[in-house]
Order: structure tokens, then sequence, then C-alpha cells
């Protein structure tokens, strides 16, 4: 063979090699993005081209999770403690830089899964990206404008707590702060060290905070507080007029303070949030969020992002860029008038370590006369992750349906009772909970109930109500229930509706509530729906989405004739005895099979 033509052979050869290795390399990095675990609230993943994580329902779903039980002593059994000790923070240049991703070269990619489970995030990446890496700005240009007056504005003090935190996520968090507030607005930085364990968390710390422009302070708890109470104890030694919280792996853009401390600055009763946008927990990458999404909350008491409601967006026309109030707040990334804060209540102590107090803090805040907001101008980055790297002593089911069980006992009246009947492992915690003076606190305070609450800061709340029906539907002819399509272990994307056995246990996927207006709705804002007209098919198949308070999601119950008519098309819902074909409508034609209950469940 003649050299060249070697060569050439040579050449080709390793040119396929290299992109089988490449893809080989991007199909284990996308596996270890997928999580881990089977548990129904936690399948949660990035899905391609996605902005947003997103459940198997379409639901955001970002934060507040469940996360399973100690988990973290099996995998990071066979982390050496050397390793976690070992602070290998190494910046290089333009790294993550504008919020772009980080690439690890394939040669790095053993150890990058290991450190993964540290943290539960790619701590790799994070230690190659700069203290002050760029960000875009991403407000809308109206908010410069809208926010260049300062005078007047109060002070802050941003507390950030944290336990076992990255070095480099904890000081990108507080060089972001200092980088990006203006310097009349920042009182201080306190930073309360939750029991870590890590070496490099101790002297290292101090040293590196006392070199900063802005007065930093770390405290230190030698017991595990959890962070309600290590919060409690930043709070109790803040200096400032605001108290500013943020988690320990966040990074603030620019303009993110001035619309949270004007907002507060004019009324002390307003308790406002940011914008969370997404740090990626694989490529340390910045996402914008959406702007127009607010919180809220399932039956079980789990944070949820939902959409805007239709109502809210007419409202909201002329006011695109003012703050506007959400029925729940995220919990890790708020600012609150220091006074308020504690004639309010500060946080419920009875808490421990992670979980509910968002909730219990939206409900209060509300119920007792203030407002929880977001301000679209104000955007800050935090790394979601899929699973907690903390351990929780007493395991996480016992710590975070025990602050539940107290949220629901002191603030959601009849509510609590619903919450308790579908949620066992609640219900076991019920009796432990001494809740004597936070229902004093409340009686203090005036407070108003939640059904108030629930009718007028979240009218399209998918609780039942009494003038609601709440419970089966049953198909007649076969006895089965209708119910919202529920994975069973494997993500379900079709959100075609199931007709299946009746389970003999309450199941809460067989819910439903149905509204005066003919709204059938389910847990996670999901409504039933089906089109208005369907040219490829004449028996289209009735669907679960997102509530939209559209036509095509109203429906008609016909007691004389058990029949749940569709008002947009005018057809009748109806099933078969086949167990995989979805429910679908059809004309109505008094056939047995068209044919529902409505099985009421008491609820209270
Ligand atoms: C969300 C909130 C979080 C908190 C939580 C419910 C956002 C972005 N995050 O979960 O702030 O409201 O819901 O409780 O809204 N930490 C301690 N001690 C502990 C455990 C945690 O100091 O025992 C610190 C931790 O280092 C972090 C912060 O508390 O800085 C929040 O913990 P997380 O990041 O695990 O919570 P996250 O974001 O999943
Ligand atoms: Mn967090």
């Amino acid at each position: 063979m003649r050299p060249r033509l070697r060569r050439t052979r040579l050449l080709t050869i390793a040119f396929f090699l290299v992109i089988v290795i490449g893809f080989f390399f991007i199909w284990t990095r996308n596996n270890l993005t997928i999580n881990d675990h089977s548990d129904d609230y936690v399948s949660l993943r990035l899905q391609k081209d996605q902005k947003d994580y997103i459940d198997r329902k379409g639901v955001h779903v970002i934060v507040g999770r469940f996360m399973g039980d100690s988990i973290d002593s099996v995998n990071t059994a066979n982390i050496s403690k050397e390793l976690i000790n070992k602070n290998m923070f190494d910046p290089r240049p333009f790294e993550g830089k504008n919020g772009e991703p980080v690439i690890i070269p394939p040669k790095d990619y053993n150890q990058m899964t290991q450190l993964y489970r540290i943290n539960r995030f790619n701590l790799m990446a994070s230690d190659r990206i700069a203290l002050n890496r760029s960000l875009p700005d991403f407000r809308k240009r109206k908010c410069i404008s809208r926010y260049s007056d300062l005078s007047g504005l109060p002070k802050t003090s941003v507390i950030i707590v944290f336990h076992n935190e990255a070095w480099s996520t904890l000081l990108r968090t507080v060089h972001s702060v200092i980088n990006r507030s203006p310097r009349e607005l920042l009182q201080e930085i306190i930073l309360v060290d939750d029991d870590s364990d890590r070496d490099f968390l101790r002297e290292p710390l101090d040293e590196h905070v006392k070199n900063l422009s802005i007065p930093t302070r770390v405290l230190r708890s030698r017991e595990r507080l959890g962070l309600i109470k290590a919060r409690l104890l930043g709070a109790n030694e803040a200096r400032g007029k605001v108290l500013t919280f943020l988690d320990a792996h966040c990074e603030c853009t620019v303009g993110w303070l001035e619309p949270l401390l004007e907002a507060i600055g004019k009324n002390k009763t307003r308790v406002v949030s940011p914008v969370i946008d997404i740090i990626n927990d694989d490529t340390f990458s910045y996402t914008k969020t959406f702007e127009l999404h607010w919180g809220a909350f399932n039956w079980e008491l789990h944070f949820r992002w939902l959409a805007l409601t239709r109502r809210l967006l007419k409202e909201r026309r002329d006011y695109s860029i003012e703050p506007f109030g959400t029925p729940a707040m995220a919990g890790g990334l708020f600012s609150m008038n220091k006074d308020y804060f504690f004639e309010l209540g500060s946080y419920d102590e009875e808490m421990r370590i992670w979980g509910g107090e968002n909730l219990e803090l939206s409900f209060r805040v509300w119920q007792c006369g203030g407002s929880i907001e977001i301000a679209p101008c104000s955007h800050v980055g935090h790394i979601f992750r899929k699973s907690s790297p903390y351990t929780f002593p007493g395991g996480i089911g016992e710590i975070l349906y025990g602050n539940l069980a107290r949220v629901a006992l002191v603030w959601m009246d009849d509510w609590a009772n619903f919450f308790f009947k579908f949620n066992p492992e609640a219900e076991r915690l019920r009796d432990k909970q001494q809740v004597r003076a936070r229902l004093m606190l409340r009686e203090k305070l005036k407070c108003k109930g939640f059904e108030w609450y629930l009718d007028n800061v979240w009218p399209e709340h998918f609780f039942p109500k009494d003038d609601r029906f709440f419970g089966r539907i049953i198909h007649e002819p076969t006895e089965r229930c209708l119910m919202r399509p529920i994975s069973r272990g494997f993500y379900i994307q079709t959100g075609y509706a199931v007709v299946d056995v009746c389970s003999p246990r309450l199941l809460l996927g067989q819910m439903f509530v149905m509204t005066k207006n003919g709204i059938i709705m389910t847990d996670e804002s999901l409504c039933l729906y089906a089109p208005d007209h369907e040219t490829s098919q004449k028996q289209p198949k009735v669907k679960v989405m997102a509530c939209n308070d559209m036509p095509t999601q109203k429906w008609k119950y016909d007691y004389k004739n058990n029949l749940l008519i569709h008002t947009a098309s005018g057809m009748c819902l109806q099933a078969t005895d086949e167990f995989d074909v979805p429910p679908f409508i059809a004309p109505c034609n008094k056939n047995d099979n068209q044919r529902w209950l409505l099985d009421t469940v008491p609820w209270k």
C-alpha cells in the first residue's frame, strides 16, 4: 500500500473512533442526569430542549420534592473522607462564562461521577468556574429604568445558611451578591454554618470572608439545627432593616435586589421572592426560567410551580413588570422586613431540618394580612438537585411529614383533615405534634381562615370545597374508576385519562373535584379535557391536562341519565370494558357505556 493511502486510512479510522467515543461519552453523561429514584414524586428530569424540570404530567416541578430515605449513607459510602474534605476549586479562565455550560473532557469522567455524589451536583464543573463568572442580564428592558432610583430603599442583611456546601458554590453565591448588589443597599452578609464537617468550611472560610468588601460574618452551630433554625440564628443577629435569605448555591444576576427592597420599602407586609432561574446541576449552565409562573402546592402539600392563570394574565396586562401575588413561595430565596418577620412569628421552631417551612410562612403571611409576591425583574439562579445530599436524622419521611403535619394543623382548618385522610404518613405523626403555641399566635394575630385563603389568594385551586363535588367518577357498567394517568414506575406522556379497577383504599389518582362551573379537576392542577372538534377522529380520546379554564375542559352531569356531557362538543364521556382503551367522547346515545356515577367521598 502506498504510504499516502495508508495515512488517509488510518486517519479515517481514527476519525470514526473519536466519533464513537464522543457518542459514548454523551450517552453516559445523559444517563447520569436521569435520576436514580423510582419514587413517584421524584421522577423529574430535564428533557432535551426543555428549559425547566417537567414531571410526567407536564407540570413544572422544581423544588420541594420528596427525596427518598437516607440514600446518602449508601451513595457516599465509598467516597473517601479525604476526597470529601478536599477543596478542589480550580477555576479556569472563561469556563462557564456568561452562564454557559462547562464541558468536562472524557478523561476526567470517572472522577467527575465520583465527585457528583458528594453534593448531588457536578462538583468538578462547579470547581472550574470562577467565583465571579459573568452572567447575562435577563431583565426586561423596562426593569432598568423602573428601579434606577435607589433613594430611600431599606438596607438588607443577606443570610445564607449551609450544611456541608461545596466551597465553589457557596462562595459564588457570596461573590454574586457582592458583585451585583448596589453597595448602599447591603448591610452585611451572614453565613450560618449548620454543623458542617468539611475542613475547608472552617478556617479557610473565616480567612476568605475577612477580605471581602462587604462585612461578612460566619456564625457557627456545633449541633445540627436544620435550615429553619439556622435561618433563625442568622435573623437574630442581623442588623439590616430587611432580611434576605438565599440558599448556599445561588447566583444573583444584575438588578436582583432592587425590586425586592423597593416593594418592601413601600409596604413592610410584602414578602418578595425573585424569579428563580435554573443553574443546571450537571453543566452549571444558567437558564432563565418562566417569569409568568407562580408557586402553589398539590394535595400532598408538595410545592409546585404552575403557569399563571388567564385571570391573572389579564389583570396584569398593564403591570407586567410589577411584583405579583403568589399562593406560595419556593422557600429559599426571599426578602422580608425584619420587624415584620418577628412580629409575625418568624418560623415555627418545632420544624426540623428541611421542608414545609415555605408553606407555613406563605399561609401565615397571607392569612395574617400580608402578601407573598414574585418580582419578575429580579432574577436569581439556583442549583436544583434531583436528590438531597444531606443526612436526615430520624428519616426524611418522619421529618418532612412531621413538618407538613404542623403546617396543616395550624393553618389549614378543614383542609387539614383532607390532607391527613390521604396522607397516612402525615396522619401517623399528627398526634405527636405540639402546636398550641402556634395556634395561640394565629389567634393573637387575628388571622383569617384557610377557606378565605383559597377563595381569595388562589381561586383557581383544585382542592375540594363544600360547593363542589369531590369523589370518584365510576363507570357504571364496568364499576371501574376514572383515573388520571399515574405511572407505574414509568413515565407516561400521553396524558390520556384511564379507567381502571377502583382501589379499595382511597387513591388520590381516582379522586376528582367537579366545580359548579363544570370543571372536572384533580390533583396537580389537572383537568379533564376533550377537543371540541376533531377531524381525524370521530371518537376523540379524553385527556387529563393542565387546567386552563377553556370550554374544552367543561362538563355537565346529567343526573337523570347519569351522563357526563362535554359542553364544547355536546358529546358524552364513554368507556369500554377493555383496559387499555382510554375513555373517549362520542355522540350521546344512552348506551350503558356512557353511564357514570358521581360517588361522593367525604373529605373532612
Ligand atoms: C427548597 C428551598 C429551600 C427550602 C426547602 C424546603 C428554594 C430554591 N429552595 O429546597 O430553601 O425552603 O425547599 O425546606 O426555594 N441546609 C442547612 N441545614 C440542613 C439542611 C439544609 O443549613 O439541615 C441548607 C442548605 O445548605 C441550603 C438550604 O438550607 O443552603 C436549602 O436546602 P436545599 O438546597 O437542600 O433545599 P432545596 O433547594 O432542595
Ligand atoms: Mn437549594
